[in-house]
């Protein structure tokens, strides 16, 4: 990999649409989907013919990296271009009624966009608080409808919530700013990802002259997994297989609006993970999965862009782009202000829009504050407890470690991963702090069940087999 400084902003001109409009932007964000579940990354035991489209149609982008290992922090650092631990937002997941969230005064993705004259929207799982100060439309968000947090907080979890061994609350289902629903049981659950999508849906089609920004960020495939009869079906009764099929067909459908609508040559779109798969994903070549230490599978995700008659078709890179890159590239594009307090993403646009000869602006790849990344070369805090050295080039699955054959590397590279986390550490900025937090419902009360607003008719769902 060839290290070349970060490109200034492009000029407006060179980012407009064929017909001068500013482009719309898509951002898909899959919970917990491993690297190797869909067919353009090497799937074959799932069927994903719209995401393998959409690849064919645009461009497969190899090498890109979340900056960490789980929804909340994940999530925070995509919204921000920030990493997360430099904002509070590292560590656990958050839980319903949490005291902590985004803090006001980071400036997300979608303030950028909003700053910019886009419509924002975001349909799906938010998880950067459920406190209703740190709820999207206190971020830059237009509309919202989705869950606040993970789809496993919830009192279908029997072993309650993971710290308090608490019964958890029931779990809403919100639109803009009011809890509207709730997920009661698997056939809510089964239903979660197509609501999103056609919440999405509705959004493009009443946004459609007005530049926009939509960020679908699916509860799905994130566990539990429920599927409705026909979809478990389709996939051989193989619930993790359905999941993940219908997020395919999410996608299709997203797609086949935007052609609809004639929006497709003025539209960005961007599909990836919040993270490495869970249980029952499938990372492919790639070491590791949700959680746990820094290996390829725990952070590589599976990424695709697509922008028809910009992005050339059929295209793949191996240039590094990760998450706080999104923020600074989607600037550039549109032409708006960067946050006035300091973000750590750099602008990948020109990888991100298959650029000829376009290259990675990072030298250095940090993977939280455990392992970094230098060319090919990898040092990772593993699953020994020690730090082992990786050749990615020759070895991407990480199982031969050359740390004991080269001392001095290791010394090197350790000594940039440290002087990373000291720096973070004595420039960390605070989470947002709700003293009066408390879950946003304790009852159901005369609330609807998800399916109930949506007129879907009691079913059986299909279980995920454990
Ligand atoms: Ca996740």
């Amino acid at each position: 990999m060839t290290y070349k400084p970060q490109c200034q902003t492009w000029a407006r001109a060179e980012i407009e649409s064929s017909d001068g409009a500013r482009p719309n932007i898509v951002f898909i964000f899959i919970d917990d989907l491993g690297y190797g579940d869909i067919g353009a990354f090497g799937s074959t035991a799932n069927k994903t013919p719209h995401l393998d489209r959409m690849a064919a149609e645009g461009l497969a982008l190899r090498q890109f990296y979340v900056s960490n290992t789980n929804c909340t922090p994940s999530r925070a650092a995509l919204m921000t271009g920030t990493y997360a631990h430099r904002i509070g937002m590292d560590g656990d997941v958050l839980f319903p009624g949490e005291r902590r969230g985004l803090h006001p005064d980071e400036t997300t993705l979608a303030e950028v966009m909003q700053a910019a004259g886009y419509a924002t929207g975001v349909f799906g799982k938010w998880h950067l608080g459920d406190q209703p100060q740190h709820l999207p439309l206190e971020h830059g968000f237009d509309e919202y409808f989705g869950i606040p947090y993970s789809n496993d907080m919830w009192p279908g979890n029997l072993r309650g919530h993971r710290h308090t061994k608490e019964p958890y609350t029931p779990l809403p289902v919100i639109r803009d700013d009011r809890v509207v629903a709730y997920v009661a049981d698997g056939a809510d659950q089964a239903l979660l990802c197509e609501v999103v999508t056609d919440a999405a849906i509705e959004f493009i089609e009443e946004r459609k002259d007005e530049p926009f920004f939509l960020y679908l960020p699916h509860p799905y495939v994130h566990r539990p997994r429920y599927a409705r009869p026909e979809i478990a079906d389709r996939a051989n009764g193989d619930v993790n297989r359905a999941v993940v099929e219908e997020v395919d067909d999410s996608v299709g459908r997203v797609l086949d609006a935007l052609r609809a609508l004639d929006l497709a040559e003025r539209t960005l779109v961007i599909f990836t993970s919040d993270n490495g798969g869970a249980t029952g994903m499938s990372m492919g070549p790639l070491r590791g999965g949700k959680g746990g230490p820094k290996y390829e599978g725990h952070m590589r995700v599976p990424t695709i862009s697509w922008w028809p008659g910009t992005i050339p078709a059929g295209g793949a890179t191996d240039e590094i782009v990760t998450a706080v890159d999104i923020l600074p590239s989607l600037a550039a594009l549109v032409g708006a202000s960067l946050p006035p307090l300091p973000i750590d993403g750099k602008n990948a646009l020109e990888v991100l829009l298959g650029k000829p000869n376009a290259r990675s602006p990072h030298e250095l790849l940090f993977y939280e504050e455990e392992a970094v990344r230098r060319g090919d070369w990898k040092l990772v805090l593993g699953a020994s407890g020690g730090f082992e050295l990786y050749d990615l080039e020759a070895d991407v699955g990480e199982t031969t470690d050359l740390a004991a054959a080269r001392p001095e590397l290791v010394e090197e590279l350790r000594t940039l991963l440290e002087e990373h986390a000291s720096e973070i550490a004595a420039n960390q900025r605070l989470a947002g702090d709700s003293q009066t937090a408390r879950p946003l419902i304790a009852e159901p009360g005369d609330l609807p069940r998800l399916r109930d607003r949506m007129g879907v008719d009691d079913f059986e769902p299909v279980p995920e087999r454990r």
